[in-house]
């Protein structure tokens, strides 16, 4: 859900160490474009989105299905963790631009 941004952007990463060996999809968020538009992920399987915030306005990461969220100032990259999932299509945007959409197809 949309959130004001000032409080949020405080970075969650120095408490996710360990994560590194994850499976790792790479997503850029920039004024209302999001890249890429389709990742494909296996069933049942741990990983993780790194997020970036390229643009000049801040953004926020939202799939309402994986219930994650994750507001991004500008310039800023911070990552989710997506526990292991069914098989499915797990739609995801920019909950302030969202016209900014992607999808996580998990086969
Ligand atoms: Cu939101």
């Amino acid at each position: 859900m949309r959130r004001i941004v000032v409080a949020l952007v405080i970075s969650t990463c120095s408490l996710m160490a360990g994560a590194d060996d994850l499976l790792t999809f790479r997503v850029e968020l920039n004024d209302g474009k999001v890249t890429p538009t389709r990742i494909e992920a296996p069933v049942k399987t741990k990983f993780k989105l790194i997020l970036v915030n390229k643009g000049k306005s801040p953004a926020e990461f939202e799939s309402l299905p994986l219930r994650k969220e994750k507001v991004l100032a500008p310039g800023v990259e911070s990552f989710v963790v997506i526990q292991g999932v069914s098989a499915g299509e797990y739609i995801f945007f920019d909950d302030f631009h969202p016209q900014a959409r992607g999808v996580i197809v998990v086969k």
